[in-house]
């Protein structure tokens, strides 16, 4: 398969791993690019030390190119961004939930490719503007911290609005949207919640068993008022997250406090503690759509497959 990203990245599939937080360590993220897509190192709110590690622990794993995250909720982002320009050799950083406008010029200088996740066509065209060498358009479909726009309508703005490859990301969950994906001009995809159930991912059984049962509603939003949308799938943490959050939405001068004591740490809790119940299973709509665990390998073929299954299949609908 060849695309602008294949082409810009020197991978084989056009299929980008999620940067998820806890879950996407280098046993995930090597095994995603050794069966030919783009592995993602997240580092969520690691500190630099951590980071370090599952670098070098990623280069012994493999040969193939890699991408690390660059997290702008964390505390330590400064700290990881200084590590990777400078000491690391990681090649190509993507960077999320935030703008990575100011060292933009740095990642340039060190000759590493950037690919921001946006949110909004403002910031895809700022990205696209100083430097960035593609896009990850994530529309509000996808699990964790989302914007408001869903994939349909935010994809092909973006692809508009910059020259640059886009990768679609939230909602593709198997082949049929990778090709749909493609129809609407996207160079590739990211993938997240299927990945989380790989064989290769580490994420607890629990939350893997919480994404291969969930269905078409199993997700809901929470956090919206605090400004940093979060999407998961429903527990008692989330029944209780929203019942607070409907207390306070009518106070003159909300107090977050409660719901940063709930929120804090619940990551955590579920991906490695595998507590379903006050962990936060950050999930996609789609995950009501995966429902069985494979190898990573087994999953990027099956993508592969059923797009070109797709185009082989559309023929008629242009006679
Ligand atoms: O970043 C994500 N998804 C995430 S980050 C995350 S870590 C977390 N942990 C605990 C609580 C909350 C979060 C979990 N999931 N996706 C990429 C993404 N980036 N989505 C939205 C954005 C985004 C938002 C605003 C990108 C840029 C942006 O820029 C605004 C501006 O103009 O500065």
């Amino acid at each position: 398969m060849k695309t602008s990203i294949t082409e810009l990245l020197n991978i084989e599939y056009p299929i980008i791993q999620g940067a998820m937080a806890w879950v996407a360590d280098p046993d995930l993220a090597s095994a995603v690019s050794n069966a030919g897509g783009l592995g993602v190192v997240g580092t969520g709110h690691d500190p630099v030390d951590v980071v370090r590690e599952k670098v070098a622990t990623m280069k012994e794993k493999t040969d193939k190119p890699f991408a690390v995250n660059a997290m702008f909720l964390s505390p330590h982002v400064d700290a990881v961004v200084d590590y990777l320009i400078e000491e690391s050799g990681v090649k190509i950083i993507t960077t999320g939930a935030g703008n990575p406008s100011k060292y933009m010029e740095r990642f340039k200088n060190a000759g590493i490719k950037v690919i921001p996740v946006v949110a909004s066509v403002a910031v895809a065209k700022r990205m696209a503007r100083i430097g960035a060498d593609a896009i990850i358009a994530e529309g509000m479909e996808a699990g964790g911290h989302i914007g408001r726009l869903t994939t349909m309508a935010l994809l092909p703005q973006v692809i508009d609005a910059v020259d640059i490859p886009v990768v679609a990301a939230g909602g593709f969950g198997d082949g049929r949207s990778l090709a749909a994906g493609f129809m609407l001009g996207a160079a590739g995809i990211q993938v997240g919640t299927r990945f989380v159930v790989a064989k290769e991912s580490n994420a607890h059984e629990n939350f893997k068993q919480s994404i291969l049962k969930s269905n078409d509603l199993s997700t809901v939003v929470t956090g919206e008022i605090t400004g940093h949308p979060v999407r998961v799938l429903r527990n008692q943490l989330t029944k209780k997250y929203l019942s607070v959050q409907k207390s306070i939405t009518s106070d003159e001068k909300p107090d977050f406090t409660p719901l940063e004591e709930l929120g804090s740490g619940a990551l955590y809790r579920a991906v490695v503690k595998g507590d379903t119940k006050t962990g936060s299973m950050m999930a996609g709509q789609i995950a009501g759509l995966v429902n069985k665990e494979q190898t990573v390998e087994e999953i990027i073929l099956d993508y592969v497959t059923e797009a070109k299954a797709v185009f082989q299949n559309s023929k008629p609908y242009f006679e």
